[in-house]
């Protein structure tokens, strides 16, 4: 996988593609980042990148010309590359999203800063348009870090013995199953003594219901989706009976 970012500010990537997984597969070469500035595609002695609103009103908006020019200069995968801007109007990015976006083999990434992009950008350029949620950032660089996150632990090879990403949240819908570790008392909380049983089918059933009984509790929503089993049916409704007419 290979994502190109434009952006005023290449350096706020550095730390998040030094560390952690998302390091490791770049270091491992899985996962290529080009960074392009766009202030060096911008003219004049001020080499500036946005300018204010025609019509009047608050903020500056920035400049079609250097976002367009700092796009002409990455070398595009012919046929297998999505030239994407973060933007709160995209649409809202999930796990389902990161899926289909890791078929591609070369992911452009616009951040904007300031109010926003030129339309025309949008009308010339982009070929999806993605928000990582309902609320305002100061820019799309952080959006952009949280979706080649996202995209590059389905790549094959980036999750090295670390488990398989089918166990994770959301791959089938559920929320997670609280998790433990030594020692066995903290602050007077001890560890349930299933997980400490040995007998692996009866710690399976006890995960499945407590990742169920989280996602009724805190995301019913989750449910009408998730890929449930007819055992899982018969949990639920377990569940439900216990928790529901109060
Ligand atoms: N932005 N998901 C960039 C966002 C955002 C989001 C606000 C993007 C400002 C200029 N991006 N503009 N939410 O809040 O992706």
């Amino acid at each position: 996988m290979r994502f190109d970012v434009l952006t005023i500010f290449p350096e706020m990537f550095s730390a998040n593609l030094q560390e952690g997984i998302l390091g490791r597969a770049v270091k491992k070469g899985i996962v290529k980042v080009r960074l392009v500035n766009i202030r060096n595609f911008a003219r004049g002695a001020h080499k500036t990148t946005d300018d204010r609103p025609y019509g009047g009103g608050d903020g500056m908006v920035m400049k079609p010309g250097p976002i367009y020019q700092a796009l002409k200069s990455v070398d595009r995968i012919s046929g297998q590359s999505l030239v994407i801007l973060l933007s709160p109007q995209g649409q809202t990015f999930n796990q389902k999203t990161a899926w289909e976006l890791a078929r591609w083999e070369q992911i452009i990434l616009i951040c904007g800063r300031y109010e926003g992009v030129d339309e025309r950008v949008r009308l010339t350029c982009i070929e999806k348009e993605l928000s990582i949620g309902d609320y305002i950032l100061s820019g799309g660089e952080p959006a952009a870090l949280v979706i080649m996150d996202a995209i590059s632990r389905l790549i094959p090879g980036v999750l090295g013995g670390e488990r398989s990403n089918l166990e994770d949240s959301f791959e089938d819908g559920l929320l997670e199953y609280p998790q433990y570790t030594r020692p066995k008392v903290f602050q007077c909380e001890e560890v349930p003594p299933v997980l400490l049983s040995g007998d692996h089918e009866k710690i399976r059933l006890w995960r499945r219901a407590e990742s169920l009984k989280r996602t009724l509790e805190r995301r019913p929503d989750l449910l009408q989706k998730a890929q449930l089993t007819p055992e899982d049916e018969v949990i639920l409704a377990k569940l439900k009976r216990e928790s529901g007419p109060r």
